[in-house]
């Protein structure tokens, strides 16, 4: 009996020995037909797998793994970092001191835009880069020859890929030309992962409270079933726990019911706000807790929930929620047609995910503008009739209108990532001045046809761009050469239509033209 069982069990030793030697030549010639795949003329493919032996690259250069030659000559290493959730394991391959190209072995940044370090887009960026210097991975522009551009908003996924390959440059460098290159650490400086991810603040005019993750446990909690509505319609329930903002700011003699407003800022640069009329009807509760577990640490300290909100703001790893006591009411008094309007600003080819579009910087267009209000908010408004604010001191730099290609127009920024888009705009405005694409504006407003072209109401245009008016209104029409083309009584406005011709705008009251190339609408104050 004793002796079956031995049996039993050397057997089963054996299969899974088998099972494991069989599995390791299996990786080993995945990834050895990878290494073939940049050396296609390739007559001999060795693994060397004691490199890290070596006291220089086990101290540091501790990306490496292992490598292979190719026709007795160091050209491939396997090189591993840590990421957002894990390990990210490259192949870097370098011949005649470059670096000729990577692939992603494996990953588990499961976060949809982080899953872009496999693009074949991104992979690209890593092609023939000489050995002599080390990458460095760049928000926005390239600038130097070492220079990569990152995965909008997959920063610290984009910093793995960026140390593993360096730790291949490194190694390359010791072994074949003797060079002793820095120290490459195979994890994500702590400065990217920005500050603490276990407090956050809530700042007022004259005042700020910090809140940790233990001290938020002081304050009345509540408890709430509630359903997460991704703008993708998927729903997700929960059970969460936390203190309402509006309890927090009591303990501070403060009422939440004296702001207009608050903003509300994630560790990665998310921001969305919370105008009064939201504040008003639904509470905003402080989630540290998660059907009964801590919230992970891509959402610690606090995630914002609004059980009768959208998803887009239930921000994640809340950094600092400011209170607003005034928010400049919008009072649009101009309202300008996109395409004269960027006349003569040069156009910025912004890559966004893979596709390279035409595209405006918004501190651009502001400055055209007579006034802009710090004050109030740029707002953007999709087809669909999602409305997102922003402050006027986030969108002033590195904030984009791309309004060419794949969901255009639409706002882009390097901190945004896909989902967070408003697509399709109708208009954007500051506090006095609203911008209209009419490409998009005819989808939700009156139409009619004028010699056999479709036109859209100018009435209905003024109004969903937020320009308001009492009785009467006398409006100055501007052409794109800047002159003042005629003024338009309220009568005229009723039955004045806006008609689309080549990227230009022609505006008609009733059947007369009275420009082929609209510039602006605004009103005439006196
Ligand atoms: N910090 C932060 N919070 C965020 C976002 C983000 O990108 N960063 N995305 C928002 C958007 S647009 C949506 S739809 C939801 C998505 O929530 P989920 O990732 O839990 O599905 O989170 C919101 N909160
Ligand atoms: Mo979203």
């Amino acid at each position: 009996m004793a002796n079956k069982r031995k049996y039993i069990i050397i057997l089963g030793i054996m299969a899974a020995l088998v099972f494991v030697l069989f599995r390791l030549n299996d990786t080993a010639s995945v990834e050895e037909q990878k290494v073939a795949d940049f050396f296609p003329e390739a007559r001999k493919i060795q693994l060397v797998n004691d490199i890290s032996d070596d006291v220089f690259i086990s101290l540091n250069l501790p990306a490496v793994r292992r490598a292979y030659m190719v026709d007795d000559q160091m050209k491939a290493y396997v090189v591993s970092c840590v990421g957002y959730n894990g390990p990210v394991n490259v192949l870097a391959a370098m011949e005649d001191d470059r670096l000729i190209g990577i692939d992603i072995l494996e990953h588990e940044e499961t976060l949809d835009y982080a899953q872009h370090i496999e693009s074949d887009w991104f992979l690209e960026r890593f092609m023939d880069h000489g050995t002599s210097r080390y990458l460095n991975l760049v928000v926005l522009d390239k600038e130097n020859p070492e220079d990569i551009v990152q995965v909008t908003g997959a920063t610290v996924s984009s910093q793995a890929v960026v140390n593993a390959v360096n730790a291949a440059i490194g190694a390359y460098q010791y072994q074949i030309n003797g060079v002793e290159m820095e120290r490459v650490p195979d994890v994500v400086p702590q400065e990217m992962w920005q500050k603490d991810s276990n407090s956050f603040a809530i700042n007022w005019k004259d005042g700020s409270i910090r809140i940790n993750t233990e001290t938020i446990k002081e304050y009345d909690q509540v408890e709430m079933d509630v359903t997460l509505v991704n703008t993708t319609g998927t729903e997700t329930d929960f059970r969460v726990k936390g203190p309402t903002l509006r309890t927090v700011l009591k303990q501070e003699d403060l009422d939440l019911s004296d702001y207009e407003g608050i903003g509300i800022t994630g560790r990665d640069g998310y921001y969305t706000m919370v105008d009064r009329e939201k504040l008003e009807v639904g509470e905003v509760i402080l989630a540290w807790e998660a059907n009964g577990e801590l919230l992970p640490e891509e959402e610690k300290p606090v995630r914002t929930v609004l059980p009768l909100e959208l998803g887009p703001f239930w921000v994640k790893m809340v950094t600092n929620i400011d209170l607003y006591d005034e928010i400049t009411p919008k009072d649009i008094d101009k309202v300008h047609m996109f395409n004269p309007l960027i006349e003569g600003i040069e156009p910025y080819l912004y890559e966004y995910y893979g596709s390279r579009d035409k595209s405006v910087e918004i501190g651009k267009i502001l400055a055209k503008f007579d006034q802009v209000d710090t004050k109030g908010f740029f707002t953007m408004t999709a087809t669909d009739g999602l409305t997102k604010n922003e402050t006027i001191s986030l969108v002033r730099q590195r904030y984009f209108i791309k309004y060419e290609g794949e969901n255009a127009p639409m706002n882009i920024a390097p901190n945004f990532k896909l989902g967070m888009n408003v697509k399709h705009m109708t208009h954007f405005s500051t506090t006095r001045d609203a911008v209209v694409f009419p490409e998009k504006m005819v989808q939700v407003v009156r139409t009619s046809e004028i010699n056999g072209m479709e036109a859209l109401l100018l009435e209905d245009v003024l109004l969903t761009a937020g320009m308001r008016w009492k009785e009467w209104v006398d409006l100055r029409v501007i052409d794109a050469d800047n002159n003042y083309v005629t003024e338009l009584g309220y009568e005229e406005m009723m039955d004045s239509w806006l008609v689309q011709v080549d990227g230009k705008t022609g505006l008609y009251t009733g059947e007369d033209l009275v420009t082929d190339n609209l510039l602006r609408v605004e009103k005439d104050e006196n």
